[in-house]
């Protein structure tokens, strides 16, 4: 063998045990602990009652500051991987229903637009593969949820997703699909970007989907809230029945957000049509 071979050999069997022996992040590297006791069974409880009374929880300056500098530059590195989509939906992200007229509120469309890089696409190193996969972090999720566990998506794109918002981008009004979200603000924007809500809007599980006061919503005739996120902030938000969206960005600051997705069961993917709309691929 040649030496130079050998040697370029040596060099990668090197970065491999490198790469396998770096230890993935601490909690208290990536989490401000002081401020937020994760493990702490009363500070578990005070979260849950709050996301129970406002069907919010914002966690402001749970990341690190080195946290967010690390991750908002993941984010400036890899954005010219993102995925970018322009769509048209109903409020109730579902086919439009041929019983109602096409200007009904059933029917009636919003547009969200966005960029959008996957699990895969985030470096090994990332201080968001360590908190998505810590299992303090999930069994704080777990108690502020109600949830008996939590796992991560079967594909290898849905669990882990950063959201870019560029100047006039925005999230049109609707009801998700979840029961509840995870997201982390990494970019602040100059101006606009404000998460806007409407608590209990509608009530799915009993079958009311609200025509009527949603309609009033998309007519301004309704004053919804606005969440103050700022960038390190968590936000746990049950956004099935609280109807939502996000302003389009101002000025020429990107807004940045990362969303963490698990699924109640293990073993599961994002549906095909989910993954072709979202990421524009399957895997
Ligand atoms: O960008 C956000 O803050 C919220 C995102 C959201 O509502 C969603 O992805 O369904
Ligand atoms: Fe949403």
């Amino acid at each position: 063998m040649q030496l130079e071979s050998r040697n370029s050999l040596a060099i990668n069997l090197q970065l491999k045990l490198n790469r396998m022996t770096q230890p993935s992040k601490s909690l208290e590297e990536i989490i401000d602990l002081t401020q937020h006791p994760l493990a702490d069974t009363h500070y578990q409880q005070a979260c849950k009652r709050d996301i129970n009374k406002h069907g919010v929880l914002v966690l402001d300056g749970f990341l690190t500051p080195q946290a967010i500098d690390a991750v908002r530059n993941e984010g400036k590195q890899k954005q010219n991987l993102a995925y970018y989509t322009a769509s048209d939906h109903n409020v109730y992200l579902a086919p439009s229903d041929p019983a109602y007229p096409a200007d009904h509120i059933r029917n009636r469309s919003v547009t969200s637009s966005k960029g959008c890089i996957t699990t895969d696409q985030i470096p090994e190193d990332s201080p968001l593969r360590s908190l998505y996969n810590n299992q303090e972090f999930k069994t704080f999720l777990c108690a502020v949820l109600e949830e008996n566990s939590l796992h991560h998506y079967a594909d290898p794109l849905s669990s882990i997703n950063l959201h870019y918002a560029a100047a006039g981008q925005e999230l049109g009004w609707h009801y998700d699909n979840s029961s509840f979200a995870i997201t982390l603000l990494i970019q602040k924007p100059e101006a606009g970007g404000t998460f806007e809500y409407v608590k209990d809007a509608r009530n799915a599980d009993e079958g009311n989907m609200a025509h009527e006061f949603t309609e009033r919503i998309l007519d301004g005739e309704v004053q919804p809230r606005c969440l103050n996120m700022q960038e390190g902030s968590l936000v746990l938000f049950r956004g099935k029945n609280s109807i939502h969206r996000v302003t389009p960005t101002i000025g020429d600051v990107t807004r940045m957000l990362v969303v963490l997705a698990y699924n109640k069961e293990s073993g599961v993917s994002l549906s095909e049509s989910a993954r072709m709309t979202f990421y524009g691929r399957l895997e």
